[in-house]
């Protein structure tokens, strides 16, 4: 699907526009006096913040500042990663610490804040930041960042000065799933390119962390007791490249990281469907008992697991005991999109057998929306992953699903697929569902997307990033950035925040800590770049 040349001119295209950006950058910034002339706004932050009240002094962090923890080990750990954040660029020593008064500081204390939420106080003495939960902690660390200037993002000593405007921030999502899905399997990512990813998604208080770990072209995790799965499985990708799989060392490392950064992992492993690397791996899972080739192509619904084979199901307990031994969280994906390959009869046959499977190792089944069409098991999750052209019909079964208690997690693939093109001169990514442009990302209102859904039945939205087309970090920044954001914002600001003439200056504010963190980025003529939005 890719022709090497045409590749590297769309690389060279990006590095060029980045060079554009650059030297536009510091002409701007010549012309600007070196110190911000006034603190951002406290309602400058994305995602947007419940409630902002401006007042007050504005705080200043001095060569004297230190941030002050409680006793407990996590507000202490959120701390530390506040100092490794502001050390390089303000130069100073930062040091965490239970003693003393003023600077800024982290508590945990009961209130109205809920799970997520915290409350951000700033004045002449210090900056304090209170949560209920260590989530809401640093969620609230977040919006501190983002109300310093990105400069502060920098890895070497800048001038300052370090101000945080005055006033009370209070702050608690809408949704409690903002996910973001990474595909592994048509490119596998190393455990650092997901960390990289990771940090860029705690910035926008994403809280769940999809990865695709199996597909036709590739089983990224190990099994022990089907080996083959990843040493045969996983040694390719989309392209003929040398794939890679995580070994449970790099799975376990993945979710600490995450979860030192308030990410859950919800882990995929696709099926019916999608499973051509485990059926080349396994004869014997094959109906006919004939391993097929490996797969390095860009197809999808040619492949299914055997329905009526027992050894089969032995396949699915074993990969699934063994990934839930592996996950704290409380989800496991199970995938079954596009099992065009299975008879409508077989598949609900699967879903019948699997999904208690899925309860009898303690986990909470997620499915791609195709489960409606069997019967989601109780608590179950379906992601919706339609487009405005997807059928009454198919949309009804879901809307019905949720009515009968299925809670959805809202992937609207023509609004929030970060791996749409945004418009059809952009290199990379895919366009079945159409171009996504920035504002088309942002512009809908998850709570009134499928009519007919009970509120409480949509629990929130996910990013998914197909990775057919895309091959490292930089790829998936370009992807990510500017529309990661805008889905962030839906997923936590309630929506009467909503508004895009408004948020398009707070997104075009991010460009410059993009630039200051080294991210990759869409420069969509969309957004008022460079203006700073103000
Ligand atoms: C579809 C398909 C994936 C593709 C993706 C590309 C779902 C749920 N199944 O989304 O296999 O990678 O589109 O955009």
């Amino acid at each position: 699907m890719r022709d090497g040349r045409v590749r590297q001119h769309h690389r060279t295209l990006r590095l060029l526009g980045s060079l554009l950006l650059v030297t536009m950058g510091v002409s701007v910034t010549g012309a600007a006096p070196a110190a911000q002339a006034s603190p951002t706004p406290l309602d400058r932050v994305i995602p947007a913040p419940a409630s902002a009240a401006p007042g007050g002094s504005p705080y200043q962090i001095t060569r004297g500042t230190h941030i002050r923890v409680d006793d407990s080990r996590e507000t202490r750990r959120i701390g530390e990663y506040l100092a490794r954040i502001l050390r390089p660029s303000t130069g100073y020593r930062l040091p965490v610490t239970a003693q003393g008064s003023g600077g800024i500081r982290l508590r945990l204390a009961a209130g109205p804040f809920g799970a997520e939420g915290y409350r951000l106080d700033s004045g002449r003495k210090g900056v304090t930041i209170t949560a209920a939960e260590p989530a809401g902690l640093f969620h609230g660390v977040q919006t501190l960042r983002q109300l310093l200037p990105a400069a502060v993002e920098e890895d070497s000593v800048r001038p300052g000065p370090w101000l945080v405007a005055g006033g009370t921030v209070t702050d608690t999502p809408r949704y409690g799933w903002r996910g973001a899905m990474l595909d592994v399997s048509r490119h596998f990512f190393t455990v650092d390119q997901v960390k990289r990813y990771v940090d860029q998604l705690a910035l926008y208080k994403i809280n769940k962390l999809h990865l695709h770990l199996s597909d036709d072209q590739g089983w990224r995790i190990a099994v022990d007791s089907w080996p083959r799965l990843a040493t045969h499985g996983g040694s390719t990708e989309v392209g003929g490249g040398p794939g890679g799989f995580y070994t449970k060392a790099d799975y376990k490392e993945i979710v600490r990281y995450a979860a030192s950064r308030y990410l859950e992992v919800v882990p995929e492993i696709d099926m019916p469907g999608h499973t051509n690397a485990a059926l080349a791996s396994y004869a014997d899972l094959n109906c006919d008992g004939v391993a097929p080739p490996l797969y390095t192509g860009t197809e999808v619904g040619f492949s299914s697991l055997c329905v009526g084979k027992e050894v089969t199901y032995d396949f699915v307990e074993d990969v699934i005991r063994e990934l839930a031994a592996l996950t704290p969280g409380r989800y496991l994906h199970i995938g079954g999109d596009e099992a065009h390959s299975t008879s409508h009869a077989d598949y609900v046959r699967f879903m019948d057998r699997v999904q208690p499977i899925v309860a009898k190792y303690g986990k909470t089944v997620v499915g791609w929306h195709q489960l409606t069409g069997a019967t989601p098991s109780r608590g179950a999750l379906a992601q919706y992953w339609g487009l405005d052209g997807t059928s009454a019909e198919e949309k009804a079964q879901v809307v019905k699903a949720a009515q009968n208690g299925t809670g959805l997690i809202l992937s609207p693939a023509d609004r929030v697929y970060l791996d749409m093109k945004y418009t059809k001169e952009t290199p990379l990514g895919l366009s079945w569902a159409g171009y996504v442009e920035v504002r088309r990302s942002y512009d809908w209102d998850p709570g009134a997307y499928l009519p007919g859904v009970p509120g409480g039945a949509v629990k929130g939205v996910e990013a998914p990033m197909w990775s057919e087309t895309l091959e490292d970090s930089g790829d998936i920044e370009f992807m990510a950035f500017p529309r990661l954001p805008g889905v962030a914002e839906l997923g936590w600001s309630s929506a009467v925040s909503h508004d895009w003439e408004r948020y398009k200056g707070r997104l075009a504010a991010q460009g410059e800590r993009w630039g200051a963190l080294g991210v990759e980025w869409y420069r969509s003529p969309q957004v008022p770049w460079g203006s700073g939005g103000r």
